[in-house]
């Protein structure tokens, strides 16, 4: 089955934890996207729904397609966050960021009671690392705070390559004016150690690792829809 069709099955069935009058953090990313149509449709046929964009692309898309949005400001606590990703392992740990949002993503996860997560099942893993991590990091002091990532995963047992993101011929940009480091660590045996390790350098601004994040992951593939919680 065509990889649209599966993200827009996964996005369908999360659409059924949306209810009348819900505020909720709306994700990035193309199967994010399906689930922003599907709620668009939802909103048209006169669903009250109002969501908190995690990116500026998303916004952009809700706006376009008349969802409402608000923010964290107004509503700092939200009940359903629904987002994508770009690994998901067994136990709900995932890897995100590859579209650049992770910040926003994590600060909208973390202020939501529930996250449910929408992929299709090439995004399942048996342990992350496959995706390469993203890293956000303080554009000030770029080369030290490198060096410290270096250092800090070597510690782990983690070697590889650590590339700048670059977008055409400069550096990608964070929606908060940051650089992203992609570490092509292969296998995290002990992701909990790396987050800390990584939290630990001051011009890491956050990394793709949502570790405690998903309650749900809604996964479409081609034998049809599941459910992990
Ligand atoms: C966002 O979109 C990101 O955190 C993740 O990097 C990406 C997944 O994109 P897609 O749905 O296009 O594979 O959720």
């Amino acid at each position: 089955m065509d990889a649209r069709l599966l993200k827009m099955e996964a996005a369908r069935a999360a659409l059924a934890h949306v209810g009348p009058g819900m505020v909720i953090g709306i994700g990035t990313g193309s199967t994010a996207e399906e689930f922003i149509r599907l709620l668009a449709a939802a909103v048209a046929d006169g669903m009250p729904v109002t969501g908190v964009a995690t990116s500026e692309r998303t916004a952009i898309m809700c706006r376009e397609l008349g969802i409402p949005l608000t923010t964290l400001d107004d509503y700092p606590h939200l009940a359903l966050t629904v987002d994508g990703a770009d690994e998901i392992d067994p136990q709900l740990r995932l890897i995100k960021g590859g579209g650049g949002a992770l910040l926003r993503e994590k600060i909208v996860a973390a202020a939501s009671d529930s996250m449910i997560v929408i992929a299709d099942e090439t995004k399942l893993v048996d342990g992350l690392g496959r995706f390469p991590l993203p890293i956000e990091v303080n554009r000030f002091g770029l080369a030290a705070t490198q060096r410290a990532v270096v250092e800090a995963s070597g510690k782990l047992g983690l070697t590889g390559r650590i590339a700048l993101r670059m977008a055409d011929e400069s550096p990608f940009l964070t929606d908060g004016g940051h650089y992203v480091l992609d570490a092509s660590f292969g296998l995290i045996h002990d992701p909990r150690a790396l987050s800390d390790a990584l939290h630990a350098i001051p011009g890491v601004v956050e990394h793709g690792m949502f570790l405690d994040f998903a309650d749900v992951a809604i996964i479409a593939g081609k034998s049809g829809v599941k459910t992990i919680r």
